[in-house]
């Protein structure tokens, strides 16, 4: 496949969707097609699990249940979308992919990750991405850029420091062992200075690919 798969991950207010489009327009500056999709969601079907997962509810979600609908939309993703798009040659952004598997419900809500790893030995069906921009920084600063945002919170972004700081522990111990994989981004900087940093990432990649 002549296509490369990028996801970007990052807890709560890290600016991953402020960079989306940056990542994608450099990307097509260099001549190449690109899908810009998401996670949980990206299809039809998956965007209506999304709905679900992150609806603030007062009814509890089972640990499981919410694991299985991150697979089942993922299911859905890879098949309709990541894929048929890699096949054709087209490189794929996406807004978080099976890294955040590992961090959310693995760190955050401590499920166990060979559970974790045999979902995604299934679903994945070999396919991971080629690189993954790991935005980075303190708990607090994410939740200071959600408040002012003065959205309603959704289900995830309802939970509290503590288990945010699990989460970010977790992506930073897998950047730690996939290092040529999963490249840590300082998003405590301003936009430009992560544009900057994404462009150092990304023209090797490109380049490799000319
Ligand atoms: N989830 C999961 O549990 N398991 C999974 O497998 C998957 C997902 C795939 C939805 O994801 C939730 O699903 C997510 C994890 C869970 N929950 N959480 N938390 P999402 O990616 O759609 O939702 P999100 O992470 O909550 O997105 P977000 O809060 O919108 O964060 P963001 O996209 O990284 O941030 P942003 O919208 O680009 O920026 C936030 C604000 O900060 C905004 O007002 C910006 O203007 C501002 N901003 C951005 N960059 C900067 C800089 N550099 N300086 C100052 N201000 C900035």
């Amino acid at each position: 496949m002549n296509g490369k798969f990028i996801s970007i991950e990052g807890i709560e207010g890290a600016g991953k969707s402020t960079q989306l489009q940056f990542i994608a327009d450099y990307i097509r500056s260099h001549g190449k097609q690109v899908v810009v999709t998401r996670e949980p969601g990206g299809t039809p079907l998956g965007e209506e699990i999304r709905e679900v997962l992150l609806k603030p509810t007062d009814q509890a979600m089972a640990e499981d249940t919410e694991l299985l609908l991150m697979f089942a939309a993922r299911a859905e993703h890879i098949q309709q979308v990541i894929l048929p798009a890699l096949k054709r040659g087209d490189w794929v952004v996406s807004d978080r992919f099976v890294d955040a598997t590992f961090a959310y419900q693995g760190g955050g809500r401590g499920i166990n990750e060979q559970r974790i790893k045999q979902l995604a030995e299934w679903t994945l069906q070999g396919c991971n991405t080629d690189v993954t921009f790991l935005f980075d920084l303190p708990v607090a600063l994410g939740q200071t850029r959600v408040e002012q945002r003065q959205q309603q919170k959704d289900r995830f972004e309802q939970e509290k420091q503590e288990f945010f700081e699990r989460v970010r522990n977790c992506y930073l111990a897998r950047a730690e062992a996939e290092p040529k994989r999963i490249k840590r981004i300082d998003a405590s900087q301003n936009i430009e200075a992560i544009q900057q940093q994404l462009k150092h990432q990304l023209l090797p990649l490109l380049e490799s690919t000319r």
